[in-house]
């Protein structure tokens, strides 16, 4: 088991972002005893009681103000996708630590230099909170993968379905287009799905063939700002506004070595709130996770009972038991995937930046934005498309 514990001598930490994922990042920060000394929001008077409510003594009045706070030494980007890549660059460029929150920016280009940057500063975190591996069963299945406890694997499956958008009056930032690869569920949730399935069978995706939907070709925007999950349903005044990103994909996949595979990723999806789904099929066995009961793994054979393993730390392999903080049956879940991604960054900073990164990286992040242009173009151009590879 893990075991808990602050990060001493851990940098003092901002985060930008006063929706739904930025007090997920304070909160999880603060479990680690990692100091939070301000948030910067949409405008200071949006800031300002999210601020008094956490607690956070400084509220900035824009993203200048932040990088003049010379006490802070680490910065959660946790804004809008388009701001990622300016905001991500400029805190590297200061010589501070980032997490940015997914997808890392909105364009293969924009992620390409992001990438060269952090590669530029290796003694500085650039980390992408891809938080679904850190399940602690994610881990497991990985681990169990690599042991060769499945076999050769065959296929690999699932979905990541949501409903806060199922109606045409819910609306979010997120709905619009980003002037990027213009896509939503995919980029929003699609790339936590095909992150975790290329970390958990330990190979990358090499072509897609997807077909996209926009079910609500317009949405009701009402006047003023929408949170995530708010919905905008019973919004005061809104308008209508014609939208062009997906609500729903469907992608069938190749992976490097052969494995084959399909997801499917959906926003209108009535009664699933975020509920990951993934299926591993090996020569040998399989796996089944469902982030709706995330400390529970199911263990498929053909040569004797199927299992259900619930977590607890004196049944898993090593990597996957020091994810977990807690003992067996005392379940852990969403916020403390947050805590292990960020213990995991902050570890490497305490640690001198020197040891590997166990955490995702802006080359991963790059990779999930590669994918995402070429789900874009495979559903543009109705056909499979190769992943285009960095050199
Ligand atoms: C909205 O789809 C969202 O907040 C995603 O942006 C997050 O990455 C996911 O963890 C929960 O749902």
């Amino acid at each position: 088991m893990g075991s808990l514990h602050v990060i001493r001598g851990a940098p003092k930490a901002a985060v930008i972002g006063g929706g739904f994922i930025g007090p997920v990042h304070v909160e999880a920060l603060r479990r680690l005893g990692i100091e939070v000394r301000g948030l910067l929001g949409s405008s200071a008077e949006r800031a300002k009681p999210l601020a008094d409510r956490l607690g956070i003594p400084r509220v900035y009045r824009d993203f200048d103000d932040l990088l003049g706070d010379s006490t802070v030494e680490a910065v959660h980007v946790a804004s809008p996708n388009a701001a990622h890549f300016e905001q991500a660059q400029r805190v590297l460029d200061s010589g501070r630590h980032v997490v940015c929150e997914k997808p890392l920016a909105v364009s293969p280009a924009e992620t390409a230099a992001l990438t060269e940057l952090a590669g530029s500063r290796p003694a500085q975190a650039s980390a992408v909170n891809y938080n679904v591996r850190f399940y602690p069963l994610c881990h497991e299945m990985r681990s169990r993968i690599r042991r060769g406890d499945i076999g050769r694997v065959l296929s690999v499956t699932g979905s990541y379905t949501q409903d806060w958008l199922l109606y045409p009056q819910d609306y979010n930032w997120r709905v619009e287009a980003d002037g990027g690869t213009n896509l939503r569920a995919v980029a929003d949730i699609g790339t936590h799905w095909m992150d975790l399935a290329q970390f958990v069978v330990g190979q990358p995706i090499r072509q897609v063939c997807a077909d996209l939907a926009t079910f609500h070709p317009e949405r009701q925007k009402p006047v003023g700002p929408s949170d995530t999950f708010s919905g905008g349903v019973g919004a005061k005044e809104s308008h209508c506004v014609p939208i062009s990103t997906e609500d729903h994909a469907a992608v069938l996949l190749r992976f490097s070595d052969q494995a084959r595979g399909s997801f499917h990723v959906s926003q209108v999806t009535a009664g699933r709130k975020n509920r990951v789904i993934l299926e591993v099929a090996g020569t040998d066995g399989s796996f089944a996770w469902n982030s709706e009961s995330p400390n529970q793994l199911w263990i498929g054979s053909r040569r004797g009972p199927n299992q259900l393993l619930e977590r607890d730390p004196a049944l898993l392999t090593p990597e996957a038991a020091a994810l977990g903080d807690y003992p067996g049956g005392h379940a852990e879940g969403f916020p403390d995937t947050f805590k292990q991604v960020f213990r995991a960054v902050y570890q490497w900073i305490a640690d001198g930046g020197a040891g590997p990164r166990a955490y995702p990286t802006f080359e991963d992040g790059d990779r999930e934005v590669r994918l995402c242009e070429a789900i874009a173009r495979s559903a543009r151009e109705q056909r499979w498309i190769e992943v285009i590879e960095r050199a």
